[in-house]
This record gives structure tokens, C-alpha cells and sequence, in this order.
């Protein structure tokens, strides 16, 4: 097929066909030029005309809409294995990203037909399944990631991690670069991190979960799951990106009785430029297909920076509005395809709990490294004014309001919200 009979403008794309959304920047021809070339190398093609059979043309993607710089193409679901993430990805995310004929590619967005929805398990808890096994109805969870991130040695390890949970925090988790190194081996970190989460359950009377991250090279991650699991764990943590889909796809496919947490570590490799690469959106997707129960979505207020979508500034208004978006993403409609949990984390301290709420609403875990353990008093006098800025949110009183009559909330806003009393 020549590069033109990949351009259909008058297609009407079918229920079955998976559809992308790119925006294209050519490189030294015609937008419809290298639209065309994207689709042949994401479909059937290759740089020259090879012989083709009448069912080889059948799978041809299209171009059916061209505005501006924004393309959409449809790939009849045949091109794809059922049930095979990363076969997905080689072709709608793979060489073209590296074609000569564009200067810039954007995978913006993506809509996946049912048949290979219903090809993938999804996730086996997401919201609802989460707030059960936590016991917790209305408000949002509350987290720590123990840090320093790395060098703690076991023992002091399981000390923080203990300390925030009989504070008021719900789940503790590692950070995404500690997996089982000299100093705090996974086994022993494991085994003595929720004999202390079980310590915690019966002081508090609350659900305490260990996000363990067993993230590793894939038959040794298995094996760290199935410890988790063994040992009594609710959750482990794997880092997607890092680890990759099939990995992922593993560990889901095994259908521990665990819940699966989903850091993006390395995600802005490809998210953050919004002229190239793939958008949080189509991460998230991914990520919900293979069955992640929750996911890092980005704060839009913390350290990090969100996917800022189509715009040449940084702009918070904006970066709002996309962290927002991904966030109802992972509840759109997919049918049994259970909705994912949003996880905001990232330079945030209590102060920042209002504007969560206001801007994300409820369903959401809130995550506080720095801006717990590195309150003055300490890791529990972080915990406790995290949770009193939750109660105070909840209560709709002003967190100032309420910090003068708990000492550890005012001391956090003195400390990072420039707050003086
Ligand atoms: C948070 C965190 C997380 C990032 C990931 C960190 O710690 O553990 O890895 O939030 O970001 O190391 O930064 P702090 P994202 O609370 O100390 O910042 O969710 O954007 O992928
Ligand atoms: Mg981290």
C-alpha cells in the first residue's frame, strides 16, 4: 500500500477498531505525509512497498481525522493480540516515536475498543475493593513513604513505619528505590514491618497496611509477592515503568490476594514533554487494563511535575486540570473493569490537604515523605498533624483555626505552609 491509501478521511471508525489520538509535528513534509507514515509503521508498513495480501491491506490503520496538528488514527483490533500489553504498545507507541518523517510525536490519548478490554482482568479490588479491605467509607487513606529512602537500616525501617501508623497514618510504603540492598534486605524487612503493622491494627483498631515494593528482575519479584502474600501482606508496590508491562502483567495474572500499588517511576521520561512521548492518560489506561489498583497520579501542588498537556508554559491552572483528568480517567466507564484509586505524592506536607480535597475530592490517597518525617518533632508528631489536618478538612474548619489547639498541626504549618501563629 502506498503512504496516501493510509489516509481515509471519510472512515468512520468501527466499535472494534482501538483509536490514538496524536499530535504530530512533521519533519520537512506535509502534516498529512507524515500522518500517513505513522500509520503504515504502526500497522502493516515499512519504508518501501513490499507485496501485500488483500488481508494484509485489510489491517491498515487509518487516518480519519486531521485538526491542526492533532491526528486521530483507527487500528481494526485484529492487528493486536488479545491479553498482550507490551504487543499492544510495540505498535501504537513503538518505531514511530524514532520516524525521521516527524520532528515531534504525541500519543496523547487512546480509546481501547471492548473486546481487548475484556481481554485483560483489570484491577481485582480498585476503590471499592480498597476501602473494604481498609475499613475505611468516606474520607481519603492516608500515607507515608518511609524515608530517608534509602539506608535505613531494618530496624529502623520497621520504627518509622510503626511510628506512623500508630499516629494516625493507614498505609506506609517503601520508596520506589528500595528493593532488597545490603543494608535492609526484603525477607527480614518484610517479615518484621508487619508483625509491626499487626502490632498497630490492635492498638489503634484500624486497618495498617505495608506497601512493600518488590520490584526485581521478574521470576525474583514473584517470589518477593508470594512472601508478601505468605506472610499475611494486603499490598505489595511495584514500580510499572521501571519493571515494565509484562512484569506487571505477571504479577496481576498471578492474582495474589494483594492489592497492587502502582508507583511511575521514570514515567516523565516520556510524560513530561508535551510536544513528544505518551500522555499520563494513556499510561493510566494501561495501567488500569492490566489491573493496578492504584496509581500515582501527580498532587499539582507538591514537588514534582504533572503532564502539562498542549501547553508550551508550565502553567498550575492547567497541570491542575490534567492530574484532575487522570484521575477521573481511571473511573471511566469500562464495565467490569473495576476504577482505579488516585494516589497523590510528592513534596507534600499537611498543609496541602485542603486543596487535595477541594481538587480531587475523597477518593484518593494522600502520600507524605518529607512532609511527615521531617516535622521537628519528629515521625509520629508527623503522622498526628497530618491526620489532625484531615479531621480539620473533614470538620470544615480552618486548618488554622484548628492548629491552635493541636500543636503538632501547628507546627507544620510554621514549619512548611509559612504560616506564623
Ligand atoms: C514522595 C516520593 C514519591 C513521589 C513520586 C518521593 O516523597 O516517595 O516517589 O511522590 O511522584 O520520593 O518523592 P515526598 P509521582 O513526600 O518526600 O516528596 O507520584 O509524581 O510519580
Ligand atoms: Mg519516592
Amino acid at each position: 500500500m502506498k503512504p496516501s491509501e493510509f489516509i481515509n478521511l471519510k472512515y468512520k471508525p468501527k466499535s472494534t477498531d482501538l483509536i490514538c489520538l496524536f499530535r504530530i509535528e512533521p519533519n520537512k513534509i506535509s502534516l498529512k505525509q507524515a500522518a500517513a507514515n505513522i500509520a503504515l509503521e504502526s500497522s502493516i508498513g515499512t519504508w518501501t512497498d513490499v507485496p501485500e495480501t488483500d488481508y494484509v491491506k485489510k489491517l491498515g490503520a487509518k487516518v480519519f481525522s486531521i485538526k491542526g496538528r492533532d491526528v486521530k488514527i483507527a487500528y481494526p483490533s485484529e492487528l493486536f493480540e488479545k491479553g498482550n500489553a507490551p504487543n499492544i504498545l510495540s505498535s501504537i507507541a513503538g518505531n514511530i516515536f524514532g520516524m525521521k518523517a516527524v520532528k515531534n510525536l504525541r500519543l496523547k490519548d487512546i480509546k481501547i475498543p471492548k473486546e481487548i478490554l475484556n481481554s485483560f482482568k483489570g484491577p481485582k479490588y480498585g476503590i471499592s475493593g480498597i476501602r473494604k479491605m481498609m475499613k475505611v467509607k468516606n474520607r481519603p487513606l492516608l500515607g507515608t513513604i518511609v524515608k530517608p529512602k534509602l539506608g535505613l537500616k531494618t530496624k529502623e525501617h520497621v520504627k518509622v513505619a510503626y511510628d506512623a501508623w500508630v499516629n494516625g497514618i493507614d498505609i506506609t510504603k517503601d520508596d520506589e528505590n528500595l528493593s532488597s540492598q545490603s543494608f535492609n534486605k526484603f525477607e527480614e524487612r518484610l517479615a518484621r514491618t508487619l508483625e509491626k503493622a499487626n502490632q498497630a491494627e490492635q492498638q489503634t483498631g484500624e486497618k495498617k497496611a505495608y506497601l512493600i515494593n518488590v520490584t526485581a528482575e521478574t521470576k525474583e519479584m514473584m517470589k518477593r509477592a508470594q512472601l508478601a502474600e505468605d506472610l499475611g501482606g494486603k499490598y505489595i508496590m511495584i514500580d510499572i515503568v521501571t519493571a515494565g508491562f509484562s512484569a506487571l502483567q505477571t504479577l496481576r495474572e498471578a492474582d495474589f490476594k494483594l492489592a497492587i500499588h502502582a508507583h511511575r517511576a521514570m514515567h516523565a521520561a516520556f510524560t513530561r514533554n508535551e510536544k513528544h512521548g505518551i500522555s499520563m492518560f494513556v499510561l493510566a489506561d494501561l495501567a488500569r487494563l492490566i489491573g493496578v489498583d492504584q496509581l500515582h497520579i501527580g498532587t499539582a501542588i507538591g514537588k514534582l511535575q504533572g503532564d502539562v498537556e498542549l501547553v508550551s508554559e508550565l502553567n498550575d491552572e492547567i497541570e491542575r486540570k490534567t492530574v484532575k483528568e487522570t484521575k477521573n480517567r481511571l473511573s471511566q466507564n469500562w464495565e467490569k473493569i473495576k476504577p482505579v484509586l488516585s494516589v497523590s505524592s510528592g513534596g507534600l506536607h499537611p498543609g496541602h490537604i485542603p486543596f487535595l480535597i477541594k481538587h480531587l475530592g475523597k477518593d484518593l490517597v494522600m502520600q507524605f515523605g518529607g512532609g511527615l518525617h521531617g516535622h521537628k518533632n519528629g515521625t509520629g508528631a508527623g503522622a498526628r498533624a497530618v491526620r489532625q489536618s484531615l479531621n480539620a478538612t473533614l470538620e470544615k474548619i480552618p486548618l488554622k483555626e484548628y492548629a491552635k489547639t493541636h500543636s503538632e498541626l501547628r507546627i507544620a504549618l510554621e514549619q512548611w505552609g509559612g504560616i506564623k501563629f
